[in-house]
């Protein structure tokens, strides 16, 4: 095993990789920028270094910084967690020929998935469903009305860097899409220096079903089933499931098959994440791939028992699957709600600030995934996630039964958090039986606002 690795993250992630690196014995070396000098995380590391000041284009995304942060602590590997470059394929090349172990996937594969046109073309190629529309880039006006009129209105145009949502637009017709084209390709170039785009037939009321994927480096490939994570805000999601109340036996074993498929295709390593759309028929179409460890794993954890951290650090050390898909096991329902540190009542702006007072559920079958405390000065630099409350119980009913106590168990004051829209979405009749799709969230505050 190695003996000591570089935490590249912060927050309740660099924490969460710690404790599975204390419970395999590797030493951990943690990063932090000048405004986490306090944080709760770099008390649990062997050692910290401050890479840079708060804003994390100087630091959590300064990759000679943290290269030389390595260098000087010595490690053998990188765990880049989720967000800042943990789906940067230059940083993962530049690891590799600094002799550093990136945990993830080689950067050729994340360079392949990271455009997503690319990635909907090789799981075209692989027989896989993808939505109707574009095969490349669309360069020009002719184009983008050539697609929509064959796949019909409405469309939606995509950046083919986005990924997650970001930088995506809505067409209804001729004249809004020669409009959006245009603004769609300046906001891809300005947030991810490509203005390449590509159109999908929109999809109304879809849900968003992802498959956790596992492979080794010797072509070993297996699932843990899916996660449902259609409650999302603002392409932000809010709370995710496993398994899906609403994905048949047999959509289950069509997606879980499909995402093997592109994993082997492109000889996939390390977790990785197959995203689909489920249309109102049950049909499936993938939609992107994140080659991450995602923020919502938690939940697979729960239902398989597994440790998806130490499965990365074991493989990128060399070793083997351990297990075989047979003896893969899914017990009970798991619910993971993202608490933010973000009004509801305010446009959900993010709320920097000091966290005078945290009091966290526990209880059987609760876990809380968090880098908070009393006294905890929120930065205002980074995304507002400030917890993961996670519940496993035998059923949907029972999960959802703790959770409602759980939440109402966690007291956060000085900040406003997301628990109480939570609660509200926990209590809907609709959540309740599972009917809910893309737009549940949205239209749901718009209610209670009125
Ligand atoms: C879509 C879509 C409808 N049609 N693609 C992609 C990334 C994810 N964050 C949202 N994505 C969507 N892609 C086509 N062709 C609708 C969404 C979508 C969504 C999907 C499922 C559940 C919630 C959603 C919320 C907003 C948008």
């Amino acid at each position: 095993m190695f003996s000591r690795i570089l935490v590249a993250n912060r927050g309740e992630i660099a924490l969460r990789i710690i404790r599975s690196c204390k419970e395999l014995g590797v030493e951990t070396v943690a990063v932090c920028s000048k405004a986490d000098e306090n944080a709760l995380y770099l008390q649990y590391a062997d050692a910290h270094i401050c890479i840079g000041p708060g804003e994390a284009e100087e630091s959590y995304l300064n990759i000679p910084s943290i290269v030389s942060a390595a260098e000087i602590a010595d490690i053998e590997a990188i765990h880049p967690g989720y967000g800042f470059l943990a789906e940067d394929s230059h940083f993962a090349e530049v690891c590799e020929s600094s002799n550093i172990v990136f945990i993830g996937p080689s950067s050729e594969v994340m360079t392949k998935m990271g455009d997503k046109i690319q990635a909907r073309r090789l799981a075209a190629e692989n027989k896989i469903p993808v939505i109707p529309g574009s095969d490349s880039t669309v360069e020009n006006q002719q184009q983008a009305l050539k697609i929509a009129h064959e796949v019909g209105y409405p469309v939606l145009i995509k950046a083919s860097f986005g990924g997650g949502g970001r930088g995506m637009r809505v067409a209804h017709n001729d004249i809004s899409l020669v409009n959006s084209l245009a603004v769609a390709q300046r906001e891809a170039e300005a947030a991810f220096k490509d203005s390449s785009i590509y159109i999908e037939k929109y999809i109304e009321h879809s849900r968003h079903i992802e498959v956790q994927i596992v492979a080794d480096n010797y072509g070993n490939v297996i699932h843990l089933g899916e996660r449902d994570c259609t409650i999302q805000r603002r392409h932000q999601k809010l709370l995710e499931q496993a398994p899906s109340p609403t994905v048949s036996d047999q959509l289950r074993e069509d997606i879980c098959k499909a995402a093997l498929k592109i994993a082997k295709a492109v000889n996939y390593t390390n977790v990785g994440t197959v995203e689909f759309l489920v249309d109102e028929e049950g049909k499936h179409y993938f939609i992107e791939m994140n080659t991450r460890l995602q923020v919502e794993h938690p939940v697979t954890e729960m239902i398989t028992g597994m440790d998806l951290v130490k499965e990365q650090i074991r493989i990128a050390h060399g070793e083997r699957l351990n297990l075989r898909q047979k003896k893969v096991k899914s017990e009970g329902v798991a619910i993971e709600c993202r608490i933010n540190a973000e009004d509801p009542n305010n446009s959900f702006r993010p709320y920097a600030g000091k966290i005078t007072m945290c009091s966290v559920p526990g209880g059987r079958g609760v876990r809380v995934d968090s880098h908070i405390y009393t006294g905890y000065e929120v930065p205002p630099y980074y995304d507002s996630l400030l917890s993961k409350l996670i519940v496993h119980q035998k059923s949907r009913e029972d999960a959802i039964a703790c959770m409602r106590r759980a939440l109402n168990e966690y007291r956060i004051e000085g900040v406003k958090t997301t628990i109480p829209l939570h609660l509200k979405i926990i209590m809907d009749p609709r959540f309740i039986t599972g009917d809910v799709h893309t737009d549940f969230v949205e239209n749901f505050i718009d209610e209670k606002e009125q």
